[in-house]
């Protein structure tokens, strides 16, 4: 009698067991199926004192592949097809992802509180004076000596059909680099399967304070960074830029573009005036200026050999053109270290503030009130 009973308990223990097993394989199944169709795949890239570097890639079908980094909000790649269907990184990019942690030259990064110089580091907000933190000579530049370039950022992931979002927040607390007020920051990342990034910007504080954030990638639609984006061609609506003076700050007075080397209203070579004999030219040892966008502010940058071609919309009234005009040191995923004129920003942003304090008010966020910056990238590639 008892063996009946023991083979009926194992029988009935094998049915469990039975439907243990299945339910884990149809589960891992639907982890796996998730997994492969999973456009963004995180992975651990390095370490930041006691915390990690995250690599987020997002890959499409289509080829188009983007990858951003917790710390700073680095995108590392933006990953677009050539006339002949190569796909190539458009972006500079280190090839050790420790470079990123000093990273002198703000390789791909998110820059905040506030982007390009502040002339001595001085600013009055309230009637109250503040002395930021100078990192930049006599004066601050791109947030001072910890901007958001160099902060490791929380990341949540949100999957759709045909788009990922990246959300980075952080909080800059009162008084960081000397800035007033309990800064919440959130950086959406926006990537679309028909190669379009949006980044949105927005942030809100305790106390009036300045916030003018951007992002500082390197463009080279070549692809690998092989030419110079000398040879590419820009569009850029913009009447005027703002004098910068020898240490690079406003002046506070405008400079019509017409019949200079900073007219890009018509389609022009990034190289034809670059090294032109103009003032501002050699002041910023080529282009490193802000332009003031007209009403459709768009601009347009192509490569004729890649037949890329990129558009950028925004809701920013200035974007500082950067060509890379100095020798940089350290090695891009190509194995070399780029030359001059290897890539080339569009920080689109407010004003940056000068002497006497010129365009502070454009940065000033009062108290409570949200900051808004929006910037859409679109790439495509003509046959
Ligand atoms: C130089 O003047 C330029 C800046 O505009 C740029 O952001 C930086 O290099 C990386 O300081």
């Amino acid at each position: 009698m008892n063996l009946i009973i023991y083979l009926e308990m194992i029988m009935k223990l094998q049915e469990k067991l039975d439907t243990l097993v299945d339910k884990y394989l149809y589960s891992f199944e639907i982890f796996a199926r998730k997994e492969k169709l999973m456009k963004c795949k995180k992975s651990t890239v390095g370490r930041l004192n006691n915390e990690e570097i995250v690599a987020y890639n997002v890959k499409f079908e289509n080829g188009f592949e983007v990858e951003i980094l917790n710390l700073g909000g680095v995108i590392t790649k933006i990953i677009t097809p050539n006339k002949d269907n190569n796909l190539e990184n458009i972006v500079l990019a280190y090839e050790d992802i420790n470079d990123y942690i000093e990273n002198p030259y703000y390789y791909g990064a998110i820059i905040g509180r506030t982007a390009g110089r502040i002339n001595e580091g001085k600013i009055v907000i309230d009637d109250k004076e503040y002395a930021l933190n100078k990192n930049y000579g006599v004066h601050q530049g791109h947030g001072g000596n910890q901007g958001f370039n160099h902060r490791i950022w929380q990341v949540e992931v949100e999957e759709n059909k045909n788009y990922v979002t990246l959300n980075l927040s952080t909080l800059s607390k009162d008084m960081e680099e000397n800035y007033p007020g309990n800064l919440n920051i959130n950086v959406i990342f926006n990537i679309y399967e028909n190669y379009k990034i949006e980044e949105i910007y927005k942030a809100k504080s305790d106390k009036t304070t300045l916030v003018n954030m951007t992002n500082h990638t390197y463009f080279n639609l070549s692809g690998n960074i092989k030419e110079p984006v000398t040879d590419s061609y820009l569009k850029l609506g913009s009447d005027c830029i703002l004098e910068l003076n020898e240490t690079y700050v406003p002046t506070g007075k405008k400079i019509d573009v017409t019949k200079t080397p900073f007219d890009f209203r018509k389609l022009k070579l990034i190289g034809r005036d670059i090294d032109a004999n103009h003032e501002q030219i050699k002041i910023g040892n080529g282009y490193d200026h802000a332009f003031l966008l007209n009403n459709d502010k768009k601009i347009y940058l192509e490569d004729k050999k890649s037949k890329r071609n990129m558009t950028i919309e925004t809701n920013q009234d200035c974007v500082v053109v950067y060509t890379m005009n100095w020798e940089h040191e350290k090695m891009t995923y190509t194995g070399e270290v780029p030359p001059i004129r290897h890539g080339i920003c569009f920080e689109t942003q407010h004003p940056p503030i000068g002497e006497n304090m010129c365009f502070i008010k454009e940065s000033l966020l009062n108290k409570d009130e949200e900051y808004m910056q929006k910037t859409v990238y679109k790439f495509s590639t003509s046959k």
